[in-house]
């Protein structure tokens, strides 16, 4: 782990109140260690088994401590019991810090660690223990995951909002089956209009946050119909970049857009913050047959204003998009209009 990553996730442990680390050390994330320990924040508890690292950071919570929980992924495995026994069935509040050996990311991962690493989503998910792995941290910017999905489209329809979600996706893909929208609170409505309308059709939908933001309700409806063709990106910048003032909008304070699409009824709303995590979510949503609703956290990045925009007119842009789902559909769908 560098140096950089390992200070932000004790700085993330002080300002989230953690105060107490029980832990047996492990190799992927041991560079936090001296900084927990030079810092008088934290009270250090080193433990013998993981299983023990459970009990203590539990009975420290009941005395009020902030506890998290240090511990390799094999830790896991030998703390199932006591996460279930004590943990889970006193609904003591515990963080769990995991080095994710053996994971897809894990530089040193090999035949022996993959074994190790290949179970432990599942467990978790199994112990029904909410959880997010975390890539290297690289902040991401929206154009790089353009550039991942461009080339995985064939037939997918795919609406846009406005500013860089339509000028980036205008440039990198000329494809017919683009609606480029291009005004605020209506590509989310849109596609899932479309997607109503060609339920075998995969449709897919590139938002922005003040244009989520401005049409909010589109969450509720979307949760109740549950579309299963439909995956929606909201590319958010926290800030109503297209103005070009960047004026910040409320994701950039308390506001979770994940959170509310949940709130709404959309379970599958996740957040992504950085390109591997984002290709991954955007590989199984591409792959599956569920609604989708995957906010990326990006950096504001101002490249689109130096892009070239598409010189389509939006009649020409509708014509071109029905012309092609009539094609690719094999039904009329402008009749009598000659
Ligand atoms: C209904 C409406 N209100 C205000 C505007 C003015 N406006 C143009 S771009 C923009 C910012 C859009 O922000 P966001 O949806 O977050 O996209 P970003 O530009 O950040 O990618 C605004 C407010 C607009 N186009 N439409
Ligand atoms: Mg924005």
């Amino acid at each position: 782990m560098e140096a950089e990553w390992a200070q932000k996730l004790v700085a993330g442990l002080k300002q989230a109140g953690i105060d107490l680390v029980t832990y047996l050390p492990e190799t992927r994330l041991s560079q936090i260690l001296p900084l927990l320990r030079a810092d008088p924040a934290f009270t250090l508890v080193p433990v013998a088994s993981e299983s023990e690292a459970v009990t203590i950071g539990a009975g420290a919570a009941l005395t009020g401590k902030q506890v998290a929980v240090y511990i390799e992924c094999t830790g896991l495995y030998v703390s199932c019991y006591t996460l279930v026994s004590i943990a889970r069935r006193y609904g003591v509040p515990l963080l769990l810090i995991v080095g994710y050996l053996g994971s897809m990311a894990d530089q040193r991962n090999n035949n022996v660690y993959a074994v190790s690493g290949a179970y432990i989503e599942p467990l978790l998910g199994a112990l029904q223990i909410q959880f997010q792995v975390l890539e290297n941290g690289e902040p991401m910017i929206r154009y790089d995951c353009l550039k991942l999905l461009a080339p995985r489209i064939t037939d997918q329809l795919v609406v846009t909002s406005l500013s860089g979600q339509k000028i980036e996706w205008a440039s990198l893909s000329q494809r017919p089956g683009n609606l480029l929208v291009g005004t605020m609170g209506t590509a989310l409505g849109v596609g899932m209009g479309l997607a109503i309308g060609l339920p075998q059709r995969k449709v897919i939908v590139l938002e922005s946050d003040g244009s989520v933001l401005l049409s909010l309700f589109n969450l509720a409806t979307l949760a109740n119909l549950d579309l299963k063709n439909l995956i929606v990106f909201v590319f958010d910048n926290q800030v109503y970049s297209g103005t070009r003032i960047s004026e910040p909008t409320a994701t950039a304070g308390k506001t979770d857009l994940t959170m509310m699409a949940r709130g709404a009824g959309i379970e599958q709303a996740v957040t992504v913050r950085d390109l591997a995590t984002f290709e991954r979510e955007m590989t199984v949503a591409l792959n599956g047959a569920t609604l989708k609703f995957i906010v990326c956290k990006i950096e504001e990045s101002v490249g689109h204003r130096e892009i070239t925009r598409t010189d389509l007119d939006p009649l020409e842009n509708k014509y071109q998009f029905v012309r092609y789902l009539e094609r690719t559909e094999g039904k009329p769908i402008f009749r009598g209009r000659g």
